[in-house]
Parts: structure tokens; C-alpha cells; sequence
């Protein structure tokens, strides 16, 4: 059955071809906004009705309709023929500065130029100025575009990558001469956004594998060098690249294609001291290999600590490791409750019930609601009169299930710092998390200014997505970490890593810096509905990236340490 990345996928590629074709902005928007709605349900979308999937955000009749299709037969219609008739050289052609979609179909109609190699060649012999409305400057701009280089670097979330390359590991799991297979680069070092997806696979029959690669769905391009190398353009236009390597090198094949480069050049850097060789191959004193299989082994051949992939960036972390002192960091495993998320009292999909029977079934110990408070006017939230209808819910939460349940709130910052209600209301919440939602244009100063103050207020405990980024829509805002960290020590307040594959904020550098100034932490996913409380582990190695400590994260800590934090009973242990 197709995932609900596959359904949203092939509606991309509509909307893609859409505007290659010229179609009008409306008909696109509506395949881009359905493909958002779908890849954003908690359910598959194959197991829904017509009328459920209409009930799902900027889902309409169309598309539902389409996505229906695509489950039943594993394609749609429509996107066959829009394949059909718009070449696949055609979408890389309207990245070309000055082509664009309109001009890369009048270009295809009028003398058959369907791809990059061919559109370079019309150009150089100058059969482009002979269309109608193209001249010679326009030949000279694209030789130019082209001898630049027209990929401008285009990176993907974290999430979307992290989604295919899954999907693509579990089917190479299942291949019989496939030993061993993971992803590395970017994608295993969960770096915010990844520039390609980068698949290691281990193997005696290399052939094999690579005819089975080319048997797979989803790939428009695909270009074999040997028998080690496979690039892959999947058809919604991501870069792949497989390596196929020997069962006995895996570990130090793993270790060069995890990265980071910079990484990679000072690990190899030691080995030359230590009169060794390190490569994708193996740890190598003269001609004799000396380490190969694991990660581990090389590492420890190398007389250093096994390093975690998401600390691989060269800040530090390969010093640490000699001297055997890598700070121990948070594993999913630790994670005893998720602390900031949302239910149907505000902009979340299900019941305050729901969401914890979903949180005891994860096996946690507590779980907070914290929808959205009264600042945030655009959008239902938790008006004063639903607070105690909602505290009931919560009591009937913690008597229904095993885990300790904890009222919470998210309260919105607002530009002078002061919080959406007053302290008597506060007060009777468990749990206060406050965010920036508004003004992300303020100084420097004024941003740093009204984060402290709302950590000073005594009801706050979380400073929630404290940068207010937007991986994919706005940068967040600017402050100083360092202020605000030592403010919140000062107050009892934890600053958030919050989970949100769209947030991933604080951001691992600040988290770094948050930590040298003694800060205490809390991974939440802020999760809108049942599935989103599955991306803790986006926060997870987030906060890995920072150095983050198990010690200083408030939600590894047992139920009752956690209601001392939230009472602000006295000075918090802290090493
Ligand atoms: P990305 O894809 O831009 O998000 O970043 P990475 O780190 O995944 O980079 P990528 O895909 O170019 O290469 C994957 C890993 O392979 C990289 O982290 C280190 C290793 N690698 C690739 N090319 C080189 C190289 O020329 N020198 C070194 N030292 N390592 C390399
Ligand atoms: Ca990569
Ligand atoms: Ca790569
Ligand atoms: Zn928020």
C-alpha cells in the first residue's frame, strides 16, 4: 500500500508538471496544499474514506478523489499523461536562471529541447534566437547559466530525507544478497537539512544489487559508475547516492560516509601520525588492514572513543574522544515524557485523552498538553472559560491511564515579554511553556529583552521553540543565547529542543553554547496530533548535536525530580 509520502509525492510531481505546463497558479496551489495536508496526517491516507480525506487541511474533492486513485492502482491518471507529455529534462531545464517553466514548454514545442544537454547545444548553435520571442542575448545567458553551473544548492529537510531514505533501506533490507545496509552523510548525523541522501550497502554480488536498484520505483534518473557507485534522481527530484561496498569494509566505509568532511579530514589526519592510512576501505598499517569491520573497531584502532554520528562536525568531539572524555548524551530510550504538545483546546487533531493514552502507550512516564493560550487570536485556542473544562479532561486523562498526566500550557510572548494571562490563572496550571509566536523582526536587544523577561515571570518553566524558526518559511529571531541561558539557569527555567521536523529550535550550535553557560534542557515534539509524538528522535539528535547531557534534560528525569523542576523547589542538582 502506498505511504502517505508516496501519495503526497506523485501530487507533487502533478503541481511540478502543472506549472511546466503553464497551468494556472490556482490548480497548482491545489495539488501543493493537498500534498501538505496528506504528508501531514497522522493516519494513512489509504485508509481513508473520501469524506476523511476532505476532512484533512487543504484536502478538496479533487484531490481526494486522486489520492483514492493512486491507493486503488498505484498511480493516477493524470499524472501519467502530464508524464507523458512533459519530458523529465524539462523540470531541470526550468531551474535554468531566465527559463522557467513557461519558456522551457515554449522551447520543447517549437524545436524539441527537452533537456539541459540539449538546450546547452540549441544554444551554442544558436538555434534558440530563431524561436519566436528567444534572441541571441537570451543563447548567451543560458551557455552562461549553464558553464556556472545551474544547481543552486537546493536542501531538504531533514524529515523529508530521513522518510525516503527509510523507506529505501527497509526494502534493501529484505534483498538476500544485501549483508548490510544503512544511510550515512548528513542524513545519519541528523543534520537540520540534507543536500543528498547518501545509502551504504554492503555485499558479495555488487551487480545483483545494482540491477536491483534499477528495478525500483521512483527513480527518474539514475547513472552507474562500476560497480560502487550508483547516483539516483528520484522523481520528485532528490539526489541519491548509493555506495555498494564489500561486507568486510563496512565499518570504515560507514565511518567515511557518515562525514562530516571536515570530520573525516582530522580523523585522517591522526591516523597519518600514528604512521597509519585511513580510507572508505579500511585503517591500513603499510599493506595489512588492520580495521575495517565496525565503526568501532576503527575508532578504537585509532586510540580514540567511538564518536556519535551527530557529534561528527569537528567542534571538538575528536579532541574529546582521544582524551576519552565525549560527554555521555541522550538517547531515545531516556526520554520519559513528551512536555509540549497540543490537543483539540487548541490547533490540535484529537482529545486530551487520545494524546495520553498515545503517550502511555509510547511508555512514558508523563505526558503535558499544552495548547495554545488566547494571544494566539488567529487560531482556536484556550480561551479562559475552557481552562477548567480542560483540567477535567486531564483528571480523567490521569485516572484512565498508567502515566501521570500534567495540565500545561503554551502562552504566547508577547513583544514586551509579558504572557497571556495573569498570575493567579498561571498559577494554577502544572506545566507553563512560553513561545514566541509574533514580532520576529524586533532588535537584537528587544528580542533578548522580552525572553528574559518572560523567563523571570515565577509561573515559567520552558522557554518553548525559543528562536521561533521556521526551517522551511522564516529565519528565526536573533538573540543572545548566553544572556537568555543565564537568565534561565538563574530562574529555574528550561529552554526547549523542540522536536518539529519544520523547527529543530533551539538549533544545535545554540544548544552548545546554552549547555557551556549551565542550562537545562526539555525535548518535546510539540505534536499537533497522535503521529506527531513520534518525532522525538528529530529532537533527540538535535539536542545530541549541542552536547546536550541526559543530566540536563528535565524530561529524562523520573516523574518526581520533574514535579520538584516544575514546583521550582530550591537550587536544581546540576554536576
Ligand atoms: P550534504 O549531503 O550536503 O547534506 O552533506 P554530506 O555530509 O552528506 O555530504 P556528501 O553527501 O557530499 O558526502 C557524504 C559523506 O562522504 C561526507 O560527509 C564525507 C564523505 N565524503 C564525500 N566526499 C568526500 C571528500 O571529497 N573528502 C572527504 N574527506 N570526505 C568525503
Ligand atoms: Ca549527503
Ligand atoms: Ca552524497
Ligand atoms: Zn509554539
Amino acid at each position: 500500500m502506498p505511504t502517505n509520502s508516496d501519495v503526497a509525492s506523485a501530487l507533487h510531481e502533478i503541481a511540478d508538471l502543472l506549472e511546466i505546463k503553464g497551468e494556472t497558479r490556482f490548480r497548482i496551489t491545489a495539488y501543493r496544499r493537498g500534498a501538505e495536508g496528506i504528508d501531514g496526517s497522522s493516519r494513512d491516507v489509504c485508509d481513508l474514506s473520501e469524506a476523511e480525506l476532505q476532512s484533512l487541511p487543504g484536502v478538496g474533492k479533487g484531490v481526494a478523489a486522486r489520492v483514492k486513485e493512486f491507493c486503488q492502482s498505484g498511480t493516477m491518471r493524470s499524472l501519467e499523461d502530464l508524464r507523458a507529455q512533459v519530458p523529465l529534462g524539462l523540470r531541470e531545464m526550468t531551474r535554468v536562471p531566465g527559463v522557467g517553466p513557461k519558456r522551457a514548454m515554449e522551447l520543447y514545442k517549437a524545436i524539441g529541447v527537452s533537456n539541459l544537454d540539449e538546450l546547452k547545444e540549441a544554444a551554442e548553435s544558436k538555434r534558440i534566437s530563431e524561436v519566436k520571442g528567444f534572441g541571441p542575448k537570451f543563447e548567451e545567458q543560458v551557455l552562461e547559466a549553464i558553464a556556472r553551473g545551474v544547481h543552486v544548492e537546493q536542501r531538504t529537510l531533514l524529515v523529508q530525507g530521513m522518510t525516503i531514505a527509510q523507506e529505501l533501506v527497509d526494502v534493501l533490507a529484505q534483498h538476500p544478497a544485501i549483508e548490510q545496509v544503512a544511510y550515512a552523510g548528513s542524513l545519519r548525523r541528523y543534520r537540520e537539512t540534507i543536500g543528498d541522501i547518501d545509502i551504504l550497502v554492503a555485499t558479495e554480488a555488487p551487480e545483483d544489487v545494482i540491477a536491483f536498484f534499477q528495478s525500483l520505483h521512483g527513480i527518474a534518473r539514475l547513472n552507474v559508475e562500476g560497480t560502487t557507485k550508483v547516483s539516483v534522481e528520484t522523481t520528485r527530484g532528490m539526489q541519491m547516492d548509493l555506495r555498494v561496498i564489500e561486507p568486510a569494509a563496512w565499518g570504515a566505509a560507514l565511518q567515511y560516509f557518515t562525514g562530516s568532511q571536515a570530520h573525516n579530514v582530522k580523523v585522517r589526519e591522526r591516523a597519518v601520525r600514528m604512521k597509519l592510512k585511513l580510507s572508505e576501505y579500511g585503517l591500513f598499517s603499510g599493506d595489512e588492514r588492520i580495521a575495517s569491520r565496525t565503526e568501532e573497531e576503527v575508532y578504537a584502532a585509532l586510540a580514540m572513543q567511538w564518536i556519535p554520528p551527530t557529534m561528527r562536525e569537528d567542534k571538538g568531539e575528536i579532541e574529546a574522544a582521544i582524551a576519552g572524555e565525549l560527554p555521555e548524551i541522550v538517547t531515545l530510550d531516556m526520554i520519559r515524557g513528551d512536555l509540549q504538545s497540543h490537543t483539540t483546546y487548541s490547533d490540535g487533531r484529537v482529545s486530551v485523552l487520545e494524546m495520553s493514552q498515545a503517550a502511555e502507550a509510547k511508555g512514558y512516564e508523563y505526558y503535558a498538553t499544552t495548547d495554545h493560550g488566547p494571544r494566539l487570536a488567529y487560531m482556536k485556542n484556550l480561551n479562559p472559560e475552557a481552562i477548567d473544562a480542560q483540567r477535567a479532561e486531564v483528571a480523567e486523562a490521569n485516572a484512565a491511564t498508567s502515566i501521570r498526566v500534567l495540565h500545561g500550557v503554551e502562552l504566547n510572548i508577547a513583544g514586551d515579554g509579558s504572557l497571556d494571562y495573569p498570575d493567579e490563572v498561571l498559577a494554577g496550571f502544572d506545566l507553563c511553556v512560553a513561545s514566541i509566536h509574533s514580532q520576529f523582526r524586533l532588535s537584537k536587544a528587544e528580542q533578548t529583552k522580552r525572553l528574559i523577561r518572560a523567563i523571570e515571570n515565577p509561573h515559567v518553566h520552558v522557554i518553548g521553540h525559543p528562536s521561533g524558526r521556521r526551517l522551511d518559511r522564516r529565519e528565526g529571531i536573533d538573540f543572545d543565547v548566553a544572556e537568555v541561558a543565564k537568565a534561565a539557569v538563574k530562574h529555574g527555567v528550561a529552554l526547549e529542543i523542540n522536536g518539529h521536523p519544520g523547527r529543530l529550535d533551539l538549533r544545535d550550535d545554540h544548544i552548545r553554547w546554552a549547555r557551556e553557560h549551565g542550562s537545562n534542557f526539555v525535548i518535546s515534539t510539540d505534536a499537533h496530533s497522535v503521529g506527531e509524538l513520534d518525532n522525538m528522535h528529530f529532537g533527540v539528535g538535535t539536542s545530541q548535536r549541542g552536547w546536550a547531557q541526559p543530566e540536563m534534560v528535565i524530561n529524562t528525569w523520573p516523574l518526581e525530580r520533574l514535579l520538584a523542576f516544575l514546583r521550582k523547589a530550591g537550587a536544581r542538582a546540576r554536576p
